[in-house]
């Protein structure tokens, strides 16, 4: 066990619980943000009582439940299908990042993918690598419709991004909504409509029972068979779990032109992370892969969040950014 901060002051403690992340830089803005407060990185032996609040990304399944006095749980991501992995959560309310540094970082990846599949990016690294000088049909951003699946803080701030840079933008989400400049679909009923309409899917959704393998043969066939890019482009920021990567494969190889062919894809997240060597994506001309980093949680700017909602928490104020346990984001 590590622990931060002061020991013994009656401040409720911290318990930062993260797999896979570098603890150091998390721990100083902590330290730094709530100089007052100790943050515990592990808890081992009998069950803290002093700790009343977790920070948690993919933290061990029953760590939570072995602490008496939890009272909030904060993802430090934006995503929550983490914290719904663990069968022993504690019934207390869970909080989850909503940050504009996180938000532009997703849109500055949206734009960036949105924009190579526009400007032929893959076209012209091929081309530079054979010394080849040609150019290419190029279509505007004005001939394109980006569809984006999940109109919710990042699904909406990357669509006014990309109106600003004159695509056509069409959206959907669960319930309806209202977006400036942007076709809105919302539910099942209108998906087929909104795929009919999307030359490039950005999918921004959380990973819940409802979305889990949304993205598989039966969406694909769905979409465009024929775009201003030649085919229908997929890009997945939202969580892996909504792929079926078989499908996805199956997509991109079948003949140009043909219902539920796939022109290319951009993912960020995948089924298994991290993406296992021998995954036939890595190679595939067609793909573009990062390694879930479209919008990274940067401690500078999502830890003074928390400690400013502890803080507001224990003067009564209300926790902003709930997550609603019966939906699952
Ligand atoms: P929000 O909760 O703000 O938005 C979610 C959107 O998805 C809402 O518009 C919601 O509809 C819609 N939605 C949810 N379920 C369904 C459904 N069954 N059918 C149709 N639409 C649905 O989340 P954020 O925008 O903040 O984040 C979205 C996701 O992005 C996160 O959950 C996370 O998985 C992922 N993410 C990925 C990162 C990365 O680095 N790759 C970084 C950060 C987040 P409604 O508006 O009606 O509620
Ligand atoms: C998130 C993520 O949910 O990094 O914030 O994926």
């Amino acid at each position: 066990m590590t622990i931060t901060g002061p020991e013994g002051n009656p401040k409720g403690r911290i318990l930062y619980a993260v797999t896979g992340w570098e603890p150091a830089n998390w721990l100083n803005e902590f330290a730094r943000a709530a100089p007052d407060r100790a943050v515990v990185t592990a808890p081992d032996g009998p069950p803290d009582p002093s700790v009343r609040y977790a920070a948690v990304w993919k933290h061990p399944p029953g760590i939570l439940s072995s602490l008496p006095n939890l009272q909030v749980i904060f993802s430090v991501g934006a995503g929550v299908d983490h914290i719904f992995l663990d069968p022993d959560l504690p019934d207390v309310p869970i909080v989850r990042i909503v940050a504009d540094d996180l938000t532009a970082r997703m849109s500055e990846y949206v734009v960036w993918q949105v924009l190579d599949h526009l400007r032929h990016g893959r076209l012209f690294r091929e081309q530079q690598a054979k010394h080849i000088w040609a150019e290419p049909n190029q279509p505007s951003a004005a001939d394109i419709t980006v569809g984006i699946m999940g109109l919710g803080v990042l699904g909406t701030d990357a669509a006014h991004k990309l109106r600003h840079l004159g695509f056509n933008v069409t959206g959907w989400s669960r319930t309806p909504k209202q977006v400036d400049g942007v076709t809105c679909h919302a539910g099942n009923a209108q998906l087929d409509a909104f795929l009919g309409a999307s030359d490039i899917v950005v999918v921004l959704l959380p990973l819940t029972q409802d979305t889990k393998g949304l993205v598989n043969r039966d969406m694909l066939m769905k979409m465009k068979p024929v775009t201003p890019l030649g085919g229908p482009v997929l890009i997945n920021a939202g969580r892996g779990g909504l792929q079926v990567e078989a499908d996805i494969l199956a997509a991109l190889d079948r003949e140009e032109g043909k219902r539920g062919a796939l022109m290319a894809a951009s993912l960020d997240v995948f089924e298994t992370e991290p993406l296992p060597r021998e995954s036939p994506l890595w190679r595939h001309p067609r793909v573009t892969i990062t390694p879930h980093a479209a919008a990274s949680s940067d401690p500078r700017h999502l830890v003074p969040q928390i400690v400013r909602q502890i803080e507001d928490f224990e003067a009564g104020r209300p926790l902003q950014n709930l997550v609603d346990r019966d939906t699952g984001y």
